[in-house]
């Protein structure tokens, strides 16, 4: 195998009149330290093309009810551990994208099949309470001792919700109504503001406006697509609001020889931010919020400096409006820290900090500032979920007890070393490898290069995501250690070596 690949890349090497160089051995995994739940699969096992003949069995049934053309395959997820996601044709592939993101500790950990087993955790499983007006007796002890032990510094309120977008829906609301309160002054809202917010009219429904970022996504609901600027499949035909939408840098790699470029492209947009806000407000639609995503994903894992958001924080606190930091995606741990804003070093905390994927419920942290003024204001059947919170809390213990964010940082180490190494070899595939903690990403010369490598790999035993127009994304679980790191580069560099 080795002297297959020495050869390939010397037969490029020649036809490309490159300078010759030791091709790069493989990487040897150190034997790996196995813990409970590294008692997983020694490596991906492939028995059929995927989608394989049950998958397409079950996705031609599904057709007859819905739309299935997002479907990849089908999933036994009985049989899945760990790192491994196995299909219904018995194939068993190394995840690297985990559910979109949201598998925090690997499939069926040992200690989350033991919550589920314990007697005393019954009744919440089997009893979803509508939480806002009958929450069970331990849930102010269940908050504390999982969500608000990892609360964002600054940030002491907490909302659950169910899932990415209807917390981020609930946070724009809290932004909007912390806005026109502070606007109203200590004054009471009018019978005139009750009456034409009945009928969708100022100045009870205000013309207040959110600004978001082109490549942002921040979900599909009708609040959040405003918001969302990822793809145009998400928003064609939605009637949604006319917010202002500013440039997100676009930053030139490898950054340390961009240095100047990219300061410069940051300033452009930290200006257009600041002009938008003043047009906006000229023509009495003052910007409410900001809403930003760590490291915008959806849109192509397209990042920024942390000066950059640092500046950004001091542009919404200058102009009074609500800095919504959107965490669905990067918070839980990926980044190498719990909250990728962490890294920004920021002054003035995040007004509101969303989050939902890895941390099970979904929900924001915000400042007391921003704590409705009356009841029923943010409120719905659920709010979230206590049976999520139990299993939460779960995921906390094992984060805490095997150090999996100093994982994180370790293997993302081994992850981007490794993709940087691939682009230095394969330049005419593969650029702008970049990436926090696992949290990482490269770029294809276009979307259907991306697309053959995503499905080559796939039937090579390696499940990876794509995002914006042709990037490919990395996200594992908490779970991925460095032999997994070795063994997706190992098969990475075989597709590359045979990609034409
Ligand atoms: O296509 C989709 O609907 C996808 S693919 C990935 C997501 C959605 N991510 C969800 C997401 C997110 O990444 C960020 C930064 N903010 C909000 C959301 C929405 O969360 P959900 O999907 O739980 O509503």
């Amino acid at each position: 195998m080795a002297s297959t690949l020495f050869s390939r890349q010397l037969t490029y090497m020649l036809q490309q009149n490159l300078k010759f160089s030791l091709p790069r051995s493989r990487y040897v995994s150190q034997p790996a330290n196995k813990s409970d739940v590294d008692v997983e699969f020694d490596g991906p096992l492939m028995k059929t093309e995927v989608p394989g003949p049950r998958s397409r069995e079950l996705m031609k049934k599904l057709n007859e009810l819905q739309n299935v053309d997002a479907v990849n395959f089908f999933c036994d997820y009985e049989e899945s551990r760990g790192n491994y996601l196995v299909d219904v044709d018995g194939n068993r592939m190394l995840d690297l994208y985990t559910q979109i993101s949201s598998i925090p500790i690997g499939y069926n950990h040992p200690a989350l099949i033991k919550v589920l087993q314990n007697p005393q955790n019954v009744s919440t499983f089997i009893n979803r309470p509508a939480l806002g007006c009958l929450p069970p007796e331990n849930y102010v002890q269940k908050l504390s001792e999982t969500l608000l032990s990892v609360a964002p510094k600054g940030l002491k309120q907490v909302q659950t919700m169910a899932c990415g977008s209807c917390s981020n829906e609930n946070a724009f609301k809290a932004a909007c109504i912390w806005y026109r309160n502070k606007e109203r002054g200590k004054a009471q809202h009018t019978k005139e503001e009750l009456d034409s917010c009945m009928i969708n009219q100022a100045p009870g429904s205000p013309d207040i406006t959110i600004l978001s970022f082109m490549g942002g996504f921040h979900g599909r609901t009708f609040g959040c697509l405003a918001a969302t600027h990822s793809k145009a499949v998400h928003k064609l035909d939605i009637p949604t609001f006319d917010w202002p939408t500013a440039p997100f840098p676009k930053l030139k790699y490898p950054l340390e020889e961009f240095v100047r470029e990219n300061t410069q492209e940051e300033e452009r947009c930290l200006e257009e931010v600041e002009d938008l806000i003043v047009k906006f407000r000229k023509r009495g639609r003052n910007v409410a919020a900001i809403i930003i995503e760590p490291i915008q994903s959806e849109g192509g894992d397209n990042h920024a400096s942390d000066d950059f958001f640092r500046k950004l924080r001091n542009i919404a606190k200058k102009h009074g409006s609500a800095f919504l930091c959107d965490e669905v995606q990067t918070g839980g741990g990926g980044t190498g820290k719990f909250w990728a804003h962490e890294h920004w070093g920021l002054d003035d905390p995040a007004d509101v900090v969303t989050f939902s994927k890895k941390l099970l419920s979904g929900g924001y942290f915000y400042k007391d500032e921003l704590r409705p003024d009356m009841p029923y204001r943010i409120f719905n059947t659920w709010l979230g979920d206590p049976s999520k919170n139990l299993m939460f809390s779960e995921v906390l213990h094992v984060i805490r007890t095997e150090n999996l964010l100093e994982n994180v940082v370790q293997c993302g180490t081994v992850l981007l070393n490794g993709l940087k190494d691939l682009q230095v070899h394969y330049p005419h595939i593969l650029s702008s490898a970049r990436g926090k903690g696992t949290f990482c990403s490269i770029d294809a010369p276009n979307e259907a290069t991306r697309n053959q490598l995503v499905l080559k790999m796939r039937n090579k035993g390696i499940v990876l995501g794509g995002c914006g127009d042709k990037s490919i994304r990395f996200r594992p679980s908490l779970v991925f250690k460095q032999h997994h790191a070795h063994l997706f580069l190992n098969v990475f560099n075989d597709i590359l070596a045979d990609h034409k």
